[in-house]
């Protein structure tokens, strides 16, 4: 077999349809460098993708100690051999020439390399310091949704137990607290309902605010297998723009940014109008659905057209769809947990399927879904400041059981309120009181709302900054101290996707240089701090990453997350779904088959918030309101957004992704493909709206928000009069030093202009809703400033051409004017 066709063209490839309840076809793809055949492959590697939250299995080709190429496992249960392009292009950022292979230190205002203990030593003598003089509310880290369960886990214990301090988040934050906060309000705990299978079997699905085309590519070739195939299943869009899944609904609803409740809320009350629930469901599993009935009653179609600007009609033929559906697959993503209300809207789905009884069953699939590959494993290993194994830091019981599995007293474990959010570790690094934030797998001075800010807060003197990654990326720029980690590829590990199967990643190569796994540096700093337990052990007695992985499974023991009947052998032969134990050892398809028993008082990971304020509800009040352990049926009133269109700022600005990159783009800026299907920012408006703004495609525009502004080619596109987006992946212009911030003109990065601001409950930021305007800055054809400014290195972002109109080779992506 040779490569697969241009992947770039057609990020899909060739459809293998199949029928309601047939297995999905094996359709193996691969990609390998350029002269190399498979029969030159050396060995293969098992593994699974780094680069969205689907979770496809894959072997890495290597070859001469290097990886030359990937292929698709066709046994596998979730992609059944297939690879999208960021999968098939993006390994080659493995052997960037850029990637680090040596630790760096600040001296003197510049970064210079050093050894491993002077680097290491420096951050543990500053931890120690900071301990010492300012106790651990001074010490905080950031981590992030691309490491392994492992490090994770080593991470979580190293500073609930090691550090004991309270500030400690991933970037999941930015990603799906809200897909886990919806879970938890509903079910009582994090861990997704429902299986890919279930794709399988629907006759209806409904994507909310998840452009799953460009963003899960592979479980988007299933549900094209599907509505290729007999009996199709009818879909639902609810998406401001005109996506590729949009352009394949029966129903689209294009709603205005940030009024996802509303919309809900009128859809709930026609299913409920018309008596399409499953009222023995609910009077069997539920609690709370009188108060959801008595709340949406004046929740009318029309009421919401004005608010989201829908035709009555057409919201009357969506819920027509989800009401008349028996098997009902639905997915949650970032158009509902980045915008306003974002986690009392996700709730609403859960709503829906609860009142329908469409959960536990093949094809009644409920996704709150993931983003990043291994986004379940920050929050199920408590490296997202949640407990570890889902316990409940309002219940003294569950923190006596995570004591007793480290060996350590339970007020050695903070516990005293919630978790510190990632937003607001920003904020006590710039009030002062934090001191050191140690920052492993992402890249804030890119990845937050309002960029300004966020630079001057790293920037600070005061602020010890440790950075770990695999590239000098806008973040290290700003750090003390920089650690060259090994990425996936040159380390083991386990990671689970969105639908809770476990992959097993296996080291296929080693990493460039001195550049070390993130469980290696974890470990090194947990010894040099030597945390003890209550004994006078250490506190982390494992050495590598099956030790690591034994640990893990000790701790999610009888939680709903377990990993008991797992083991890296049986993992070699492919995924698995957890909860896997001695009575399930080959996993678990769905939760909930049969009940909730995860939202019994005794069990539940959270008693659940406040719809509006976010405050907690106490243990009290939710036994009284849920005292035999059902799912939550929780209302919530329609609110408009904070920040909405004015005179001044007349659109609204929603921010995203494209087919081709990832974030920002530190691995699939250096894929040579990928990166030039799309080098360069641009702004996408509608022809109406440009006609009305007087500018045309093409054209160089300002995007500016009361925090900043950007400049970007502007594209019309088949999008909301009234809404621009940009993709947030581009980060520092590119010159021949290096990335180099806006310095007071226009920057590219859309975080420059979005908004400090985020869900109440789940504490995720906004990145779907702020007031924009959009300028004119130079007719199309006139090279801008940073085009003739000496950018010409290969580097991410390197840009000599106008690049209007390239990303989408013909493929029909996004620009469909
Ligand atoms: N190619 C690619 N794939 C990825 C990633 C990537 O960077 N690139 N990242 C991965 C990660 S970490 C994540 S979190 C996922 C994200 O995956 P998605 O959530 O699918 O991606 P986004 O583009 O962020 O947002 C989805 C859609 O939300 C719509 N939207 C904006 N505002 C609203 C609103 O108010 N209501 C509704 N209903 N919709 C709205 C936008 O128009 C957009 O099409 O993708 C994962 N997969
Ligand atoms: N405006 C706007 N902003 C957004 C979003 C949006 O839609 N709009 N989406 C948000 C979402 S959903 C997400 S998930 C975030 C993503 O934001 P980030 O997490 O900041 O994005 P990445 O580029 O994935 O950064 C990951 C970093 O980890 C490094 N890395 C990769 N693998 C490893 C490893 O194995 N070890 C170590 N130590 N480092 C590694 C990479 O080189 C990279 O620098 O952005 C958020 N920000
Ligand atoms: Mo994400």
């Amino acid at each position: 077999m040779n490569s697969s066709p241009d992947r770039i063209a057609d990020p899909w490839g060739v459809r293998t349809p199949y029928a309601p309840g047939d297995p999905w076809p094996a359709r193996t793809d691969l990609h390998l460098a350029d002269g190399v055949t498979e029969e030159d492959v050396e060995q293969w590697v098992p593994s699974a993708s780094i680069l969205h939250s689907n979770g496809d299995a894959m072997d890495i080709a290597v070859r001469d100690g290097r990886i030359v190429g990937v292929r698709g496992r066709a046994a596998d249960r979730v992609n059944r051999g297939r690879l999208g392009p960021k999968d098939l292009y993006g390994w080659q950022a493995n052997h960037a020439p850029d990637r680090l292979t040596r630790p760096l230190v600040r001296e003197n205002g510049r970064l210079v390399e050093t050894d491993w203990d002077t680097a290491l030593d420096r951050v543990a003598a500053r931890t120690r310091t900071l301990l010492d003089e300012r106790g651990p509310g001074s010490v905080g880290f950031y981590t992030s949704g691309q490491l392994f369960l492992e490090e994770y886990y080593t991470l979580s214990v190293l500073a609930h137990a090691g550090v004991r301090t309270n500030h400690l988040d991933g970037n999941t934050r930015l990603c799906t607290a809200t897909a886990a906060e919806a879970l938890k309000e509903s079910f009582g705990s994090d861990g997704q309902p429902g299986s890919y299978e279930d794709i399988d079997h629907a006759d209806t699905i409904a994507l909310f605010g998840h452009n799953m085309a460009e963003t899960q590519t592979v479980l988007w070739m299933r549900v094209l297998d599907r509505l290729e195939g007999s009996d199709p299943p009818r879909l639902l869009c609810v998406d401001p723009r005109y996506t590729p899944v949009a352009r394949r609904a029966d129903v689209h609803l294009a709603p205005r940014p940030g009024t996802n409740v509303a919309l809900l809320n009128a859809l709930l009350h026609e299913i409920i109008r018309t008596g399409r629930i499953d009222r023995a469901y609910v009077d069997a599993h539920t609690v709370g659905y009188d108060e959801l009935a008595a709340g949406v009653e004046r929740c009318t179609p029309r009421w919401a057209a004005r608010i989201c600007d829908v035709p009555a009609a057409e919201i009357e033929r969506a819920a027509d769809l989800l009401g008349d559906a028996r098997r009902l697959t639905s997915t949650v993503l970032q158009g509902v947990y980045q915008s306003h209300q974002a986690s009392a809207a996700a709730v609403q789905v859960n709503n829906l399927h609860l009142i329908r009884g469409m959960l536990g069953r093949p094809g009644c699939g409920l996704m709150q879904m993931n983003g990043q590959p291994t986004a379940q494993n920050t929050r199920e290993c408590g490296a997202d400041g949640d407990l570890p194994g889902f316990r409940n830091w309002q219940n003294d019981r569950h923190v006596a059981e995570l004591a007793e599995i480290w060996n350590v007293e339970p007020d050695g474990i903070p516990h005293h309120g919630p978790p510190t959010h990632a937003m607001q570790m920003f904020r006590y690094a710039e009030q002062g009181s934090l001191r050191l934030l140690w920052i492993s797998g992402t890249n804030p001075a890119v990845s937050l709302p309002e960029l300004g800010r966020i630079r001057s807060i790293l920037a600070q003197e005061r602020l010890f900054v440790v950075v770990q990654d695999l590239f000098l990326n806008e973040t290290a720029q700003l750090a003390d101290v920089v650690l060259p980690a090994a990425t996936w590829g040159e380390k083991t590990g386990t990671f689970t996707n969105a639908d809770r199967t476990v992959h097993l990643s296996e080291k296929a190569v080693e990493p460039p240089g001195e550049a070390r796994a993130d469980l290696d540096i974890f470990l090194d700093f947990a010894a040099r701090m030597d945390f003890r337990d209550k004994d006078g052990g250490p506190l982390i007695g494992w050495r590598d990453p099956q030790e690591a992985f034994a640990a893990w499974q000790r701790c999610s023991a009888g939680r709903p997350c377990d990993y008991t009947g797992l083991s890296y052998d049986k993992l070699r032969d492919g995924g698995i779904q957890w909860p896997c134990t001695e009575d399930a050892p080959d996993g678990t398809a769905r939760l909930y088959t049969d009940g909730f028993d995860h939202a019994h008082p005794d069990r539940c990971e959270s008693y659940g918030k406040d719809m509006v304020t976010g405050a907690t509800v106490t243990p009290v009040e939710y036994r009284s309101l849920n005292p035999d352990g059902k799912a939550v049926i929780k209302a919530a009133e329609y609110l408009p957004p904070h920040e909405d269109a004015s005179a001044e700022y007349p659109l609204q600005l929603i921010t995203g992704r494209t087919v081709y990159h990832f974030h920002t783009r530190t691995k699939t800026g250096r894929a040579p493909e990928l990166n030039a299907a799309a080098p360069d920012v641009w702004a996408e408006i509608s022809p109406a709206e440009a006609a009305a703004q007087g500018l045309a495609d093409g054209d160089l525009v300002r995007v500016t928000t009361p925090r900043g502004v950007i400049e970007a080619r502007l594209r019309t596109v088949a999008i909301r009069d009234g809404v621009v987006f940009v993709p947030f992946h581009y980060g520092y212009w590119d010159t021949p030093e290096g990335h180099r911030p806006p310095d007071g003109r226009p920057g590219r990065a859309a975080n420059e202009t979005t908004v400090t601001d985020w869900d109440p409950l789940s504490k995720q930021p906004l990145f779907k809703t702020a007031a924009a305007r959009v300028t004119l800055a130079a007719r199309r054809g006139t090279p801008r400033r940073q085009d003739t400014d000496g950018a010409g290195t290969n580097r991410p972002g390197a840009d000599r051409t106008d690049t209007h109109g390239t990303d989408t080779h013909g493929t029909d992506l996004g620009s469909t004017a």
